[in-house]
């Protein structure tokens, strides 16, 4: 009989690709969506079922009829800066329903539970590499809600001796990002420029990230739930640090603009447009950055490593992302 699993978030990015990655193996996949219209951004194989992760009744009995064998919890409202404007719908679901699939788990037969925990659990950390052992302090309604998912998945392995592993994920990109995430938005931006002359703005290009290719990132996640010795906490990162402006010159040098940065904008040197503004409007309230992972305890536990480097994921991401 093929194993059962669930992944709630099926129609994100992580969704998507953890989809793609275990259709290939032997797996019968259930994914949750929230809307049946989003069945449309699931992948062909995949067994949607639709529902809130905040209906706690609804959530424990698809857990209990499925009897699923994993569970990838990747459902969240993931966007950081929606969160400011919107604290208690993120609150809402990323605690509410972490809880209830925590609830439902406890009183069935799970052999593994998967919690997507972020690297905007640290906060603003002050030194780099940052470990799982990192004090984490969240500036943003998204890090505490996340914190909050986290330390609860925590609790229930320990306190019910549950198989429960949490991911510390770092930016992890992909074709399938939308454009309210900077990567696809400096690429599309970029592209669309050379198309039609249009500049576009964005906000704070000094913060500093670690970015990885997400592909190789729900890898890790199957790996971690697999091979790590015990449930435990892993980071997933590349141990490298980059800037949003390394990011954006790098799209830029790959598009064949000669740029030039000149007070608040990037202007197009051959034709004297400007290609970016940055606007101080697009900044967050609180910025969360410096983030730099050390992925040392999945390597050492369970063999993982990223392989794509950073301008490697630059040159990926403008080959396969269209306007
Ligand atoms: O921002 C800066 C922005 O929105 C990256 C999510 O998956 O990774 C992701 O969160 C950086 C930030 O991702 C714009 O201020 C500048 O410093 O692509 P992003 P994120 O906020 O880092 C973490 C690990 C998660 O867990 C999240 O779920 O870029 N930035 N100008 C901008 N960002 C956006 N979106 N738009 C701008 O115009």
């Amino acid at each position: 009989m093929k194993a059962k699993v669930l992944i709630t978030g099926v129609s994100g990015q992580d969704g998507k690709l953890l989809s793609e990655f275990l259709l290939e193996k032997d797996y019968e996949i259930y994914g949750l969506v929230r809307r049946i219209a989003d069945r449309k951004f699931t992948k062909e194989g995949v067994n949607v079922i639709e529902g809130d992760i905040r209906d706690t009744s609804l959530i424990e009995s698809i857990v209990a009829k499925y009897k699923f064998d994993e569970i990838y919890h990747l459902a969240s409202i993931s966007d950081v800066a929606y969160s400011f404007e919107h604290p208690a719908e993120v609150y809402d679901v990323n605690i509410n329903g972490t809880l209830n699939l925590l609830n439902a788990i406890r009183k069935t037969n799970i052999a593994s539970f998967y919690f997507a925990g972020t690297s905007e659990m640290f906060g603003k950390p002050t030194t780099k590499p940052q470990t799982e052992d990192y004090p984490m302090e969240p500036v943003s309604p998204y890090g505490v809600s996340k914190l909050a998912g986290y330390w609860s998945s925590n609790l229930y392995r320990q306190a019910y001796n549950l198989p429960i592993y949490c991911g510390i994920l770092y930016n992890h990109e992909s074709k399938y990002r939308p454009e309210n995430f900077v990567t696809t938005k400096i690429i599309k931006g970029v592209k669309r420029y050379i198309k039609t002359g249009v500049k576009f703005s964005l906000g704070n290009i000094m913060a500093l990230k670690d970015w990885g290719y997400a592909p190789e990132y729900v890898r890790g996640m199957y790996e971690m739930v697999h091979n790590a010795p015990t449930p435990s906490d892993y980071i997933l990162a590349t141990n490298e640090q980059h800037s949003v402006k390394e990011f954006l010159d790098e799209v830029v040098k790959l598009a064949g603009i000669d740029r030039m940065y000149v007070d608040e904008s990037l202007y197009d040197v051959t034709t004297n447009f400007p290609v970016v503004t940055f606007e101080k409007s697009l900044y967050r309230p609180n910025e969360a950055d410096n983030y730099m992972g050390e992925y040392y305890k999945a390597f050492k536990d369970f063999g993982w490593k990223p392989t794509i480097r950073f301008k490697e994921l630059v040159r990926k991401l403008y080959e396969e992302i269209e306007v």
